[in-house]
C-alpha cells in the first residue's frame, strides 16, 4: 500500500515522465489485481487513473469470493443493507439519493463531431468541448476512493453478436449490479486478448450533484463517461449506454440492429416454439410480457424468456432475423410485480437479488412495494429512508424502484438464453401506453409500413425517466431516449435492413393500456396478452383472419380467443376499432414530429405517412 502511494506521488510530481501507473498500482504477482497485459487497456486505464486519482485500483475477476467480499464491505459501509437471509438468501437493499432515482434524459448527451450525426432527438455537444468540461469534473474525483475495473461482455461467450466493455467505477453498488447484469471478470479479458476493441466506460459518483450530472456518449471513440449519479440506467454502463446508444451506432455501421426489445419464445401445445421480439417504452410491460404465464383456458401454451429489455439482431445464414439478449440479468420495475401479474419475475428475485428504492419491511427484514400481494407491512422504512406505515399516505417504494436479478434464476428462462447464434424472430411487436387511439393489436401491411408503425409510436411517459409522468410523447421504436445517432438515419437503417432480410419477421403494434370512460383498463393485460400473441403468430403462419383497415390489418372480435375471459363483446369491439377522426388528429401529430428531421426523413417514411392519410380520407 505504502509503496504504491509513494510511487504514485513520484509519478504525479514528475508529470512529464511517462510512468505506467496502472502497472505500478498492480504489482506483478498480485494476480487478483492485474488481469491483463493488453496495452490498449493498460494505457487507457493509466490515463483514467491519472485523471481520477483513486487511492486503490481493484480488478473484478468474477469470482464468488470477491463478490461476497464486496457485499460485506458495502454492508459495512451502509451502501447496501443485508436482508433476511433465510427468506431472501443473497439479497440486499440499496437506496439511491432522493434526487437520483431515474434516467435523466436532459443530461444525456451524444457527442459526435457534427451535430447532425447526433440528430434532432439527442442532446449534443462537440466532443472536444465535452471532454474538457468532463475532465474538469472527473479530475481527482476518486481521491480517497477505490476504482474498480470491471471487464464485461454483452452477449453470450463465443457468440458473433457479443461485444466487450470495461467499466471503471468507484461504486461497489455498480460493480455488484454489473456482476448480475453482464458477464464479468477474467474470462472476458481472455476473450479480449490483445485487442483494442472494447468500449471504454468511466463512472464516478462524485457528489451525486444533479446540476453536474452527465451521462455522455462518444460513439466515435466507443467511450462513455458518466458522473454524479448512482442510478442504474445512468451508471450500469453495459445497459442503455452501451447496449443501446453505442451499440445502435455499431449496428448502423456493421449492418445489424440494437433495439429496446424483449425476446420471448412461445411454445404451443404441440411443442413448437416461435420467437417474438417486442419494443415497448420504459415501464410499458416488456418484463411482464417476456415472462407471461398463460391464462387457465390456454394452459397448453408456455412462454420462455430470452430477454426482457434489449435485443441485438442480425441476419442469419437462413435469411431470417436472429436475436440475442446481450444482458445476463433483469433490472426490472418492482411496483406492480406480484404473484398475479408476474409470478416468474417474483420467483426470480427470491435470491441473489439487489433491490433498489423499495420499502424495507422492518418486521422481518424483507422488502415490499406497491402492488405486491397481500397486506402491506405494518411498518417499514420507505425508499427515502424514513419510517413508514400504511397510514402515512406516502408511497413506500419509489414508482421506479427496481430489482436486479440473475436471468438464470428465472423459472421460465429459455434453453436458448446462452445460444451463440440467438433465436429466429417470427414477429416484431411495437407497443405503447395509450389511453386512446391505438387499438389492442394490428398488423402492418409490409416491412416498410411496419417501420412506419414503429417510427410513429407514441406512449405516455413513465417514472423510468425524470420528468412529468403520463404525457403522450412520440417514441419511435421505444428508442427515443436510446438511439445513439440521428434518428432519421436510424429509420433509414430499419428500411435498409428490411431489404437485406430475405425472410423478414412480420410487424405488429399492440396497446394493453386503453382506458374506458371511467379511467379503467379495458383489456385485462398480463397473462391474457397471450391471446393477442396467439393471433399474431397465427397471422405469421397465415392461419388467422384479419380485416383490412386504414391503419393495418386488425382482427375481428371473433378472431381473438376469449375463452374463460370476462370481457363483453362491445368492449372487445371497442378495443379493436379504428376511429378515423382520432386517427386524422394522430396523423397531424406524426407530421409535426417528422418535421424535426427535415429533408433527412427517409422517403419510405414520408410515403407511408401520405398513404395512411389518403386511406383515412378515402
Ligand atoms: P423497463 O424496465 O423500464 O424497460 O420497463 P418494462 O417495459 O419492462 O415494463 P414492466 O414489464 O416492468 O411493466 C411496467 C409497469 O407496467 C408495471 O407496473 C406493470 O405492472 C405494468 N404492466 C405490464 N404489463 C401490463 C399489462 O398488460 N397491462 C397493464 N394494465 N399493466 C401492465
Ligand atoms: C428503462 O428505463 O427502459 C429501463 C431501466 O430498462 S434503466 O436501466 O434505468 O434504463
Ligand atoms: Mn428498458
Amino acid at each position: 500500500m505504502k509503496l504504491y502511494i509513494l510511487l504514485y506521488t513520484i509519478q504525479s510530481t514528475v508529470g512529464c515522465i511517462q510512468i505506467n501507473v496502472a502497472q505500478l498500482l498492480v504489482p506483478e504477482g498480485k494476480e487478483k489485481r492485474k488481469m491483463t497485459k493488453n496495452q490498449a487497456v493498460l494505457s487507457w486505464l493509466d490515463e483514467m487513473i491519472q485523471l481520477t486519482t483513486p487511492d486503490e485500483v481493484i480488478w473484478i475477476d468474477g469470482s464468488e469470493e470477491q463478490r461476497q467480499k464486496l457485499y460485506d464491505e458495502a454492508c459495512a459501509e451502509g451502501e447496501l443493507y443485508k436482508l433476511n437471509q433465510e427468506k431472501l438468501p443473497g439479497c440486499y437493499l440499496h437506496r439511491t439519493a432522493e434526487n437520483d432515482v431515474a434516467r435523466v434524459e436532459d443530461r444525456t448527451f451524444i457527442c459526435t463531431r457534427t451535430k447532425e450525426d447526433a440528430g434532432p432527438t439527442n442532446n449534443w455537444e462537440d466532443p472536444q468541448v465535452m471532454y474538457k468540461k468532463l475532465e474538469g469534473l472527473f479530475r481527482g474525483s476518486m481521491k480517497g476512493r477505490t476504482m474498480y475495473v470491471i471487464p464485461y461482455m454483452m452477449g453470450p461467450y463465443g457468440s458473433p453478436f457479443s461485444k466487450i466493455g470495461i467499466e471503471l467505477t468507484d461504486s461497489r453498488y455498480v460493480v455488484l449490479n454489473m456482476m448480475i447484469m453482464t458477464r464479468t471478470g477474467k474470462k472476458v479479458m481472455e476473450e479480449l486478448g490483445d485487442s483494442a476493441d472494447f468500449v471504454r466506460c468511466l463512472h464516478a459518483k462524485k457528489d451525486i450533484d444533479p446540476e453536474n450530472r452527465y451521462i455522455v456518449h462518444f460513439p466515435e471513440d466507443n467511450t462513455i463517461w458518466t458522473i454524479n449519479s448512482g442510478y442504474g440506467g445512468n451508471v450500469l454502463l453495459g445497459k442503455k449506454c452501451f447496449a443501446l446508444r453505442i451499440a445502435s451506432n455499431m449496428g448502423h455501421k456493421e449492418g445489424w440492429m440494437a433495439e429496446h426489445m424483449l425476446i420471448l419464445g412461445l411454445e404451443n401445445p404441440q411443442g413448437e416454439i416461435k420467437y417474438i421480439a417486442a419494443a415497448f417504452p420504459s415501464a410499458c410491460g416488456k418484463t411482464n410480457l417476456a415472462m407471461l404465464i398463460p391464462p387457465e383456458a390456454l394452459k397448453g401454451y408456455k412462454v420462455w424468456t430470452v430477454g426482457d429489455d434489449i435485443a441485438w439482431l442480425r441476419i442469419g445464414k437462413d435469411g431470417r432475423l436472429w436475436a440475442v439478449n446481450p444482458e445476463s440479468g433483469f433490472f426490472g420495475v418492482a411496483p406492480g410485480t406480484s404473484t398475479k401479474t408476474n409470478p416468474n419475475a417474483l420467483a426470480t428475485t427470491m435470491k441473489n437479488t439487489i433491490f433498489t428504492n423499495v420499502l424495507l419491511n422492518t418486521e422481518d427484514d424483507t422488502v415490499w412495494w406497491e402492488g405486491l400481494d397481500g397486506e402491506p407491512p405494518k411498518k417499514g422504512i420507505d425508499w427515502k429512508g424514513r419510517p413508514w406505515t400504511p397510514e402515512c399516505g406516502e408511497k413506500g417504494a419509489h414508482p421506479n424502484s427496481r430489482f436486479t436479478a440473475p436471468a438464470a434464476q428465472c423459472p421460465c428462462i429459455s434453453s436458448e438464453f446462452e445460444a451463440a447464434g440467438g433465436v429466429p424472430i417470427s414477429a416484431i411487436v411495437f407497443g405503447g401506453r395509450r389511453a386512446k387511439t391505438a387499438p389492442l393489436v394490428y398488423e402492418a401491411f409490409d416491412w416498410q409500413h411496419g417501420v412506419f408503425v414503429g417510427a410513429t409510436m407514441a406512449s405516455e411517459t413513465t417514472a423510468a425517466a425524470a420528468g412529468a409522468v403520463g404525457v403522450v410523447r412520440r417514441d419511435p421504436m421505444a428508442m427515443i431516449p436510446f438511439c445513439g445517432y440521428n434518428m432519421a438515419d436510424y429509420f433509414a437503417h430499419w428500411l435498409e435492413m428490411g431489404k437485406k432480410i430475405p425472410n423478414p419477421p412480420k410487424i405488429f403494434h399492440v396497446n394493453w393500456f386503453r382506458l374506458d370512460e371511467n379511467g379503467k383498463f379495458m383489456w385485462p393485460g398480463f397473462g391474457d396478452n397471450l391471446r393477442v400473441l396467439n393471433w399474431i403468430l397465427d397471422r405469421c403462419e397465415g392461419k388467422a383472419k384479419a380485416q383490412e383497415t386504414a391503419i393495418g390489418y386488425l382482427p375481428e372480435a371473433a378472431d381473438i380467443n376469449v375463452e374463460g375471459l370476462a370481457i363483453d363483446k362491445t368492449t372487445l369491439e371497442q378495443l379493436l376499432s379504428v376511429d378515423k377522426t382520432v386517427w386524422k388528429e394522430e396523423v397531424e401529430s406524426q407530421k409535426e414530429f417528422f418535421k424535426k428531421f427535415g429533408d433527412k426523413l427517409p422517403a419510405g417514411i414520408a410515403e407511408e405517412l401520405a398513404k395512411l392519410e389518403s386511406r383515412l380520407n378515402g
